[in-house]
């Protein structure tokens, strides 16, 4: 049996179910949100039209709103696999390399049903009748700040939620209740100081120096969100990331000297370390695309999506034995892959006369 106060037994079931970080604050209006409506104003946000909604503005400036009656709101984080700077690795080769919280399950699948759990434990110990609403990268919330505020971390330089022990590879998720759970928060104060490695690091220069980030030209947006051609300054910049970028979190000293890599066993693959034979994948069908990532965040970016980014990798690391393999896809079905393959044929002949 857990002891303690009701926070305290919340605390401790959640480090049960494999989340590492908790913490409670209120919800409120959001102290940055100018930032956010400036942020959108500028156009940052590329084609995440979602962002730009009225009624998500107005929920984000206002997270009264998602849960009218709520009185608290639990942040968690909940830790995926930590790929740290290996030299040898970032050395290019003709493998791709998959952001590390796509290496397992995805977490949309995995973290809502354990924030049922939690739910269900708070109702064993309380006799008011809970009415709640949980998150994870699911709905208009600024969720760094809400972490912020429950005393997880600091918004670190690369625009990440840092926390001094659990370094960044974590996800965030919320529930929102209508219980009084409020308690003094011990806020942590940012730990940057002076480094900005993750600003120099990132291959496509997109951090801004109000730690947001400029989605249309981050590797990430290009290779995750945008459905359509990847932006070429971005595409070439890639290397061989093939979905998401993890280059500002890797050269991070608060995951380097910190970071937990014994993350949750359904979120953590590290056998598979992330690196795909592009060639290969190249004539992946769309059921076999389906079956294989049917459980997996890859799925976000579609076959065709999946495509254009091994094509694009493949046009930064091929050579002309390449050129060969992407002219067969002259007739492929997806008109992006057409599309991305031309390019592609384009880049490599070109950088093959510079060399
Ligand atoms: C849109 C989005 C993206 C976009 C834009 C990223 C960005 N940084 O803005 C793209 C597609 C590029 C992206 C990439 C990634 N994402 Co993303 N993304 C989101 C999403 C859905 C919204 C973020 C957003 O609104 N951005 C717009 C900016 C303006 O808002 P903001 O980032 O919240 O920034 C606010 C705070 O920084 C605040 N602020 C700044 N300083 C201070 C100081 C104080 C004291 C306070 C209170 C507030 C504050 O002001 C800003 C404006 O309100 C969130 C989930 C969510 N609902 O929040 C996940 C989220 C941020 N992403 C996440 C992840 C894991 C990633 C990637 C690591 C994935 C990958 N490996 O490729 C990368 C990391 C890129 C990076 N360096 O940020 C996690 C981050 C977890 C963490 N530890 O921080 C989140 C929280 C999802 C989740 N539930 O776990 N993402
Ligand atoms: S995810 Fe990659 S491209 Fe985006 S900000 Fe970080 S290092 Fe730059
Ligand atoms: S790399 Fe340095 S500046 Fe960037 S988030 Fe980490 S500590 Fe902050």
């Amino acid at each position: 049996m857990i002891v303690g106060t009701l926070q305290e037994k919340i605390k401790h079931k959640a480090r049960q179910l494999g989340f590492t970080l908790a913490g409670i604050t209120s919800p409120g209006l959001a102290q940055s949100f100018p930032q956010f409506q400036e942020w959108i104003d500028a156009g940052k946000h590329a084609g995440m039209e979602y962002l730009a909604r009225p009624e998500a503005l107005e929920r984000r400036r206002d997270s009264t709103l998602i849960l009218p009656g709520a009185k608290s709101v639990i942040v968690l984080g909940y830790p995926y696999y930590a790929q740290l700077l290996d030299e040898k690795l970032e050395e290019e080769d003709e493998n791709g390399r998959i952001a590390s919280y796509a290496w397992g399950k995805d977490y949309h699948d995995v973290i809502p049903e354990k924030l049922k759990v939690l739910v269900e434990f708070i109702q064993q110990n309380t006799d008011e009748l809970l009415e709640f609403k949980i998150y994870t990268d699911t709905g208009p919330i600024l969720e760094k700040e809400l972490a912020v505020r429950a005393g997880l971390g600091w918004i670190g330089k690369n625009s990440c939620l840092v926390n001094p022990f659990h370094g960044s590879y974590f996800f965030l998720s919320e529930i929102f209740i209508n219980l009084d759970l409020l308690e003094p928060v011990e806020m942590i104060s940012d730990h940057c100081g002076s480094c900005h490695r993750c600003v120099d690091a990132c291959p496509t220069h997109c951090i801004e120096p109000n730690r947001t980030i400029d989605a249309v030209r981050c590797i990430s947006y290009q290779t995750i969100e945008n459905k359509f051609g990847m932006d070429e300054y971005v595409g070439e910049q890639a290397g061989s990331w093939v979905f998401g970028c993890d280059r500002c979190q890797q050269v991070c000293p608060w995951n380097l000297r910190f970071s937990n890599t014994t993350a949750a066993a359904d979120l953590c693959v590290p056998q598979n370390s992330g690196r795909i034979n592009l060639l290969s994948e190249l004539n992946i069908t769309a059921i076999e695309f389906n079956k294989r990532f049917k459980d997996s965040p890859i799925k976000r970016a579609k076959r065709r999506g999946y495509l254009r980014n091994i094509i694009n990798a493949l046009a930064n690391t091929g050579t002309l034995k390449t050129i060969e393999e992407l002219e067969a896809l002259r007739d492929h079905d997806e008109e992006l892959v057409r599309f991305t393959a031309e390019k592609a044929i384009q880049r490599i002949r070109k950088r093959m006369v510079l060399e």
